[in-house]
């Protein structure tokens, strides 16, 4: 089955048999638990919704088939799902290496829970270098963590490359996908051992929903995670599993308008007058275009630009767009926009995220689904107003 295929179709063949009532669509099942006739045989597998539940089992099915992965897993969160990937594979005092650039989010996870409260050893490292990986790598390392384009400042690294280095050293990697989403990046194909997504963002697409997915191939490590998924208990509902289900459903379709104004946006803004730098994979003047084109079947919809005049210039300029929503998240059908120094990464330390190039200067842009003329008039007439 093609993707878009399996986008529609995955974990929601319709039962036609004595029993079953062909629903087209999923249905919620809102039980918490399931009743049995005997003590030792669950109903149809099911015997409380923490531990599996219809419906996010029909999601998982979906998730793992668009990331052409064995399993998937759905959690409450992106998050949620990162805990629970860290805490299966770590133990106290592990190292992790982790590409410098992530979602603050991330860093705040690592940093701050596991490295202050778990003993954890922590090395940020410029993966686009691969051979900064290696180096990193200690007798203790016990994950590799990536983004790949990363948050903010879509940078990219070599997922085969780094796999094959890891792997060399018995090192799992892992790598969350979610700024290209699966229509545009198959990280297991590439030798990642697992991929992570905040489901929140495209793979939802409707700003709706927050969740996150985990997808892999390796069945006694999915079965490692889904226990400690059960033991946490970081699941997500039905009511979401059936909304994210619905997303994915025209993932495709939605991607290709993103990245359609994205391209067209970077353009213009890598011509305008106001704007210094532009870091869209999508543009030949980005240093790793040549990866994306190797690495990614698509650009996606992400791109970040550094705006003449710092914070000043940044503030006057997002107070002043109509049609870009000035807010955190990313991936749904409404073009967003923030800064990342005050908004998604104010959690990094200001030494380490200047270290990285996450400047007061820097705005990150979710390219939406609209028309790309409108949104293009939006930023021209905002930055008329920034007056510098
Ligand atoms: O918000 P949550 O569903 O828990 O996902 C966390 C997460 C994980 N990975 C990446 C790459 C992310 O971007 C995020 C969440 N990011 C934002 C909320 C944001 O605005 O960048």
């Amino acid at each position: 089955m093609k993707f878009e295929t399996a986008a529609v179709h995955a974990g929601e063949e319709p039962v036609l048999t004595a029993g079953g009532s062909g629903d087209v669509v999923v249905p919620i099942h809102l039980s918490s638990t399931f009743a049995r006739r005997d003590v030792a045989k669950p109903t149809g597998g099911y015997e409380y919704s923490r531990s599996g539940n219809p419906t996010r089992g029909a999601l998982e099915q979906k998730l793992a088939a668009i990331e052409n992965a064995r399993f998937g897993l759905a959690f409450s969160s992106g998050l949620a799902a990162e805990t629970t990937v860290a805490l299966t594979l770590l133990k106290k005092d592990d190292h992790v290496v982790a590409f410098d650039d992530l979602y603050g989010g991330t860093r705040r996870l690592f940093g701050h829970v596991f490295q202050e409260n778990f003993g954890i050893a922590l090395s940020y490292v410029d993966a686009r270098d691969a051979e900064n990986v290696k180096a990193a790598l200690r007798d203790t390392t016990r994950l590799v963590w990536l983004e790949s384009p990363t948050n903010p400042l879509i940078r990219l690294c070599d997922i085969r490359k780094i796999a094959g280095i890891a792997h060399n050293v018995g090192v799992p990697v892992i790598v969350d996908n979610t700024f290209a989403s699966p229509y545009f990046q198959h990280p297991l194909a590439l030798g990642a051992d697992i991929v992570v997504h905040s489901t929140t963002k495209y793979i939802n697409g409707h700003s709706d929903s927050v969740g996150g997915a985990v997808m892999l191939s390796d069945e006694t490590l999915y079965r490692k995670i889904r226990y400690n998924q059960n033991a946490a208990g970081a699941i997500l509902s039905p009511f979401d599993s059936f909304l994210v289900a619905r997303g994915i459903k025209t993932l495709a379709l939605r991607m290709e308008q993103h990245q359609k104004n994205a391209l067209a946006i970077a353009r213009y803004l890598e011509s305008h007058k106001k704007v210094s730098a532009v870091y869209y994979p999508g543009l030949p003047s980005h240093p790793q275009h040549a990866l994306a084109k190797k690495q990614m079947e698509g650009f996606s919809g992400m791109f970040s630009f550094e705006i003449r005049g710092g914070k000043r210039a940044a503030c006057r300029f997002l107070r002043s767009l109509r049609l870009f929503s000035l807010a955190e998240s990313l991936g749904g059908v409404e073009s967003l926009i923030e800064h990342p120094a005050t908004m998604t990464h104010a959690s990094v330390l200001k030494a380490e995220r200047e270290k990285v190039g996450v400047t007061d200067a820097l705005i990150r842009v979710s390219v939406g689904i609209e028309n790309t003329g409108d949104l293009i008039a939006d930023l021209g007439q905002a930055f008329g107003e920034t007056g510098s």
